[in-house]
């Protein structure tokens, strides 16, 4: 695509649009104010710079073994700056704790400080983008039974809540140098493979394990506090300690984010759904968008059904400013670089398209029960052309447009990541 070809197709996008009361330079400025959160984990398999062996536990797992994963933190820094070049927008950088700049000294969880992230926030401030930051309750010596903050023992229970609060003091830090709420996300891989009969026990531990961390006070301009639930894991299939239930009485009663990923729910619940509930109980939400393939698999994010759901129903609940969207996926059999690109622009796809529907002519058709009316301008609706939109955002903030950033990937992956 030439500029000349973006621009004419966005001028008859413009005016198709308008015929339907639709202002595609408002739905671009809308978008353009949507941060996505990329998660720094796709690009080395969820694998960290501890000094250790590196094996992913707790559950998750990335599969294959494309080359070229990135093998020190520089590396991660130059493939994500290199995704951020192919994705329009300002958008956020979220780090695990294990991702620290330890400088090949042992720090153990309960012992990382700001210092040890502070290339990282300098690296964010040199390139523009903003933090969030996570615990790593996982591929440690002291999870390797299954369990954290639910554990039995309180002396590893108090690991792990030094733990969080540690990464809750450097997500603050990096929220204040930064001037951007960093949201700190604690996920815990606790549970157990078979049948489970002190569940209570597990998460009342759990409950006063959280207590305890949220007794340190952070900075409300700094840093926000979420919580994310999960369904199963591998190796947790009969009983998770922090389910959907839990964290979401947990963050209600105490004001704390929840976090919805579209993997942690049953194969045929879709988290869309529960936006416009949480909504009316939470002040914000946190997502992690990612792509269950018949199990919380984390395949790369695509433009599908349930992405387009799930931005529908921010952009219908006027939601744009009170869920925060990032990215959870980790695909190692295809490029990594590739995949971040493949599911920020899907994702960014299904926002724009939602910010384009034709929602007032919608919503007239159901206030009056014209059923087959909505449905049919909801099926109208796919086809109108968004994706020229979508290329003059691209060719607006000088990103390549279209399917030609697939060479550009090419090439980088030849010159760079071939030679790791
Ligand atoms: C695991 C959770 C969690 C992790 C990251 C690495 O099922 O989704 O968010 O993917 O913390
Ligand atoms: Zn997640």
């Amino acid at each position: 695509m030439n500029e000349e070809q973006i621009k004419q197709a966005f001028e008859s996008a413009k005016a198709r649009y308008a015929n339907l009361g639709i202002n595609v330079e408002n739905a671009v400025e809308e978008l353009n104010k949507l941060s996505i959160s990329l998660h720094c984990w796709q690009t080395d398999d969820v694998t960290g710079f501890e000094n250790g062996d590196g094996e992913l536990t707790g559950g998750i797992q990335a599969t294959g073994n494309y080359p070229g994963k990135a093998r020190t933190i520089s590396e991660v820094r130059a493939d994500i700056d290199k995704a951020m070049s192919l994705i329009p927008g300002e958008h956020r950088v979220n780090i695990h704790a294990f991702y620290g700049d330890f400088q090949g000294e042992k720090v153990d969880r309960n012992e990382i400080e700001p210092k040890h992230f502070q290339s990282w926030i300098d690296w964010a401030k040199e390139k523009g983008y903003k933090l969030d930051f996570n615990s790593t309750c996982f591929s440690h010596e002291k999870s390797s039974d299954g369990f954290t903050l639910s554990h039995r023992d309180p002396e590893i229970r108090q690991f792990w809540i030094d733990h969080v609060i540690r990464s809750r003091k450097i997500a603050e830090e990096m929220g204040r140098q930064l001037g951007s709420k960093c949201i700190h996300n604690i996920w815990i891989p606790d549970g157990s493979k078979d049948l489970t009969v002190d569940r209570l026990l597990y998460r009342k531990n759990l409950k006063n394990s959280l207590d305890k961390i949220f007794e340190y006070k952070t900075n409300d301009d700094y840093m926000l506090d979420s919580i994310e639930c999960k369904l199963f894991g591998i190796g947790s299939e009969s009983y998770v300690v922090g389910s959907h239930e839990f964290y979401m009485g947990y963050g209600v009663a105490n004001n704390k984010m929840i976090t919805l990923d579209s993997g942690h729910f049953h194969p045929t619940e879709v988290i869309s759904d529960k936006i416009s509930s949480l909504l009316l109980f939470a002040s914000e939400i946190m997502l992690h968008v990612s792509r269950g393939v018949r199990w919380d698999s984390d395949h790369v994010v695509i433009l599908n059904d349930e992405l387009l759901a799930l931005c529908q129903e921010i952009i219908r609940s006027n939601a744009l400013d009170r869920v925060h969207v990032g990215l959870d996926y980790f695909d190692a059999s295809i490029n990594r670089i590739g995949a971040y690109v493949v599911g920020v622009r899907a994702t960014q796809k299904a926002l724009l398209q939602a910010l384009l529907e034709p929602i007032v002519q919608l919503r007239e058709f159901e206030a009056k029960g014209q059923y087959f009316e909505r449905l049919a301008l909801l099926e109208e609706a796919k086809s109108l052309p968004w994706a020229d939109v979508y290329n003059y955002y691209c060719y607006k903030k000088g990103v390549i447009a279209g399917e030609a950033y697939i060479a550009d990937i090419q090439k980088y992956e030849k010159d760079i990541t071939s030679k790791r």
